[in-house]
């Protein structure tokens, strides 16, 4: 048995095309995507143009419900290491039931904001007194659940962190729930692995950043994992601020990913999440090995991280992709506004994001961003294409932003100047799971969210 959907106007792999019609299996995964064709008789059609599902490679679910509650003066001049303090004492009074509630609600917002499927860099693993739950899994499960109950399509790479810092300096009382030994993590990845099987979930591994994770245990993670599942995802905070690159030299003479791509076998299944401030041997070392830059616009914005070099990377063909990250901001398209905003300040022009191929910035923009997250997530979410999962967008044309143009223009449109998202439907390997920009468990997710967010903000 397959389903068809029949639209006038999709963003295929190459761009815009006409006509196109959608079949896909039982198991949600494109057997055709065919432009120029002819509607059979009795398919469903398309209210609106439909654009790939946009995967999120990084996401820290737990944080969404601290979003927007640091912006405030809390030291002479705050910073990311003060905004950390701030999250690891919220991070500290979370429990399952909270986290379960918390990632429903911000899954069915990701649904409804175009993005169908999540990386979670998940590292809180245990109790807050540090103690490994009766099921060492119980917070990773959590997530689990709630991707299972609202459809968005998951790689869960849980975090290996031992350090607090280069050189091996004990972790601090801070980052007690997330210390792991490295035979503790593999077997953590053992445990976890028919759950995520049993409902699609690709399971990777993310080595917190080289702060956290000693050269050794670095490097007998990546033989475990490997022992596992030789081509599984792997995700690590690299280079996001600038104390992180001068203690890094400091502590071995080199930058962070240059340390990285000499001591790990760096290649298409990383992904280096913010990679922020390289040098230009480095962007030009790291987008060879076809590792996938993680950027987060929205968060790297509110942590005062810096601007990556996009043009740069871009230069040396490097693949990218949209992390959503600490939730300051769950909108795929805000994120590409503020990628193409940020580089427009810095450089003084106009439509950087445009390339060779696509002249549409929003055009050109979510094809890449679909194309690297596909790839940072380790399942076929690459687009609309056979052999892909059925993860698509459709947009509301007859919202008034979008009313009465061309779809490329509907697009830009909806990145540029909606006001508010102009989503109308959402499919997760073939499943409706968003209807009139609004997910099913909309209403007791939210309830659910804010239930959560009273208790751990109570004294
Ligand atoms: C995180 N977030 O793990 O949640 C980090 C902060 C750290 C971002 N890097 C903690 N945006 O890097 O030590
Ligand atoms: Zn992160």
């Amino acid at each position: 048995m397959t389903r068809t959907l029949f639209a006038a106007h999709a963003l295929l792999p190459d761009g815009w095309a006409r006509d196109v019609l959608l079949e896909w299996d039982a198991d949600g995964r494109f057997v055709r995507v065919q432009a120029d064709a002819q509607c059979p008789h009795g398919s469903a059609i398309a209210s609106g143009p439909l654009l790939p599902g946009m995967p999120n490679l990084h996401s820290h679910a737990f944080q969404r419900a601290f979003a927007g509650l640091t912006e405030y003066r809390a030291e002479q001049q705050d910073s990311f290491w003060s905004w950390r303090s701030l999250m690891y004492r919220f991070a500290a009074r979370l429990g399952p039931q909270h986290l379960e509630a918390i990632a429903t609600w911000l899954y069915a917002e990701m649904l409804e904001a175009g993005y169908t499927s999540v990386c979670e860099f998940q590292y809180l693993h245990h109790q807050p007194d540090g103690r490994p739950y009766a099921d060492d899994a119980e917070l990773s499960r959590a997530l689990l659940r709630a991707a299972a109950r609202t459809g968005i399509g998951m790689t869960l790479l849980p975090v290996l962190y031992q350090t607090s810092g280069f050189g091996g300096l004990p972790p601090n009382e801070g980052q007690r729930r997330f210390i792991r030994s490295t035979d503790s993590m593999l077997h953590l990845l053992e445990a976890l692995a028919p759950g995520c099987a049993a409902q699609g979930a690709r399971l990777g591994l993310a080595p917190h950043s080289l702060r956290a994770v000693p050269p050794e245990a670095l490097a007998d993670a990546l033989a475990g994992l490997a022992a596992l599942d030789a081509r599984a995802p792997i995700h690590i905070h690299i280079a996001e601020q600038t104390r992180e690159v001068d203690d890094c030299l400091a502590w071995s003479g080199q930058r962070p990913v240059a340390w990285l791509l000499d001591h790990a076998p760096v290649d298409a299944r990383w992904c280096l999440v913010h990679a922020t401030h390289m040098d230009a041997d480095e962007y030009r070392r790291a987008a060879a090995s076809g590792a996938v830059a993680g950027l987060c616009p929205s968060t790297e914005a509110n942590l005062g991280d810096g601007l990556f070099d996009f043009p740069a990377w871009r230069s040396h063909g490097g693949a990218w992709g949209l992390g959503s990250d600490s939730h300051v901001c769950v909108d795929a398209a805000e994120e590409l506004l503020l990628l193409e905003y940020g580089q427009r300040l810095a450089l003084r022009q106009r439509n950087v994001g445009a390339d060779a191929k696509e002249a549409d910035v929003a055009t050109a923009l979510t094809l890449a961003a679909v194309h690297g997250g596909a790839r940072a997530s380790g399942r076929p979410v690459a687009g609309l294409a056979a052999g892909q999962q059925a993860d698509f967008v459709m947009l509301d044309a007859a919202h008034l932003a979008l009313q009465g143009l061309q779809p490329a223009q509907m697009l830009s449109s909806h990145v540029f100047a909606s006001h508010g998202s102009a989503i109308d439907g959402v499919w997760v390997a073939g499943r409706p799971r968003v209807a009139a920009g609004r997910h099913v468990l909309h209403d007791s997710a939210a309830a659910g969210f804010v239930a959560a967010r009273t208790e751990l903000l109570k004294d």
